[in-house]
């Protein structure tokens, strides 16, 4: 048995978001969460009782050991995480929007000592004791020692024969569109299984139309074995060996919609490593809407919940 599912790793900062839905203009009390799509993802796959390793580069500070202490308590382990006496902590202001006022986030991690991750400090033997490697293009956009150790990750996951899963996650304030869907191409054909937003799929590689023609245009584009698209309110749409299955996602009271993408690909995967593409939509629509019913990235959702919810049973009262 492998000790590992999935291997994932990428920069998580800590993150600072405004009580009472304030403003970051306007707040005096912030929640202290963190802040880091690999390890939302890790955090769900490990809610749902998988094995989950994340790692990173952190300063041995208290806001290094509060990160991996609030990633750890979900049972993710933390061991290989690279620790640094210098330079600092990545740090995310994130101000939630309440329509029409939109999200805002500022970050303060340039030069962080996650961005400073090289392939040459990780120990790779970690993906030979796992199934999975699931990257995202967050990590590519961090710096070039970050890409590398993505591409790196992703020619040691094919060795040693794991499969892969890519997130193309594009942040606006990290690189330009331009640039973005240059580097991530050659990365996304690698994967087994591509994430993308459609909105990411519009703008990054001009692929528009009905959910079904662009997930059908990206499957082909990138030639990845399952390929999904999610389609915001509208839910999501997957594209597995030739066939096309489509879900729509649960009305939600939202709390917290950030992670909740992260969420969706933990959920996902949970039916992905089943070889079930219908399950796989229907866990990650659920993971995803639970996710925004609380505050913070992480997810706090149940197997039995998750089941429950993907099954159709969303009674709100549980006695
Ligand atoms: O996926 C949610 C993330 O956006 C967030 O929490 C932080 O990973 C993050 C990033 O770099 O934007």
């Amino acid at each position: 048995m492998s000790k590992y599912h999935v291997v994932t790793f990428g920069e998580t900062m800590l993150r600072l978001s405004p009580k009472n839905n304030k403003t970051l203009e306007q707040a005096d009390e912030f929640e202290v969460l963190c802040a880091g799509s690999e390890s939302n993802v890790a955090v769900a796959l490990s809610r749902l009782g998988l094995r989950s390793c994340w790692f990173s580069r952190l300063v041995n500070n208290p806001v290094g050991r509060r990160i991996t202490n609030m990633i750890r308590a979900h049972g993710v382990d933390v061991s290989q995480v690279r620790w640094t006496d210098e330079g600092r902590n990545g740090v995310a202001f994130m101000e939630l929007g309440a329509p029409p006022r939109s999200t805002e986030v500022v970050y303060d991690r340039a030069g962080s000592a996650a961005s400073r991750l090289d392939p040459e400090s990780v120990d790779w033997s970690v993906l030979k004791k796992a199934k999975h490697l699931h990257v995202t293009g967050i990590t590519v956009a961090l710096s070039p020692s970050c890409a590398e150790c993505v591409t790196t990750a992703i020619a040691r996951a094919k060795e040693d024969r794991l499969t892969i899963s890519f997130d193309v996650n594009y942040r606006q304030k990290l690189w330009p569109p331009g640039r973005a869907s240059e580097v991530l191409e050659p990365l996304m054909k690698e994967a087994d299984v591509l994430f993308m937003t459609s909105d990411d799929a519009e703008d990054l590689f001009a692929i528009k139309g009905s959910a079904e023609k662009m997930v059908e245009a990206a499957a082909a584009r990138f030639g990845t074995k399952w390929t999904v698209l999610t389609l915001g309110g509208e839910g999501a749409i997957v594209r597995a060996e030739g066939k096309t299955l489509k879900e729509a996602g649960h009305t939600v009271q939202e709390i917290d919609r950030i992670g909740a993408g992260d969420a969706f690909v933990g959920g996902f995967l949970y039916g992905y490593f089943k070889d079930d593409p219908d399950k796989a939509l229907k866990y990650g629509l659920a993971m995803s809407a639970l996710k925004m019913t609380t505050p913070g990235d992480l997810s706090f959702a149940t197997l039995s919940q998750v089941l429950a919810l993907a099954a159709g049973d969303n009674k709100s009262v549980k006695r």
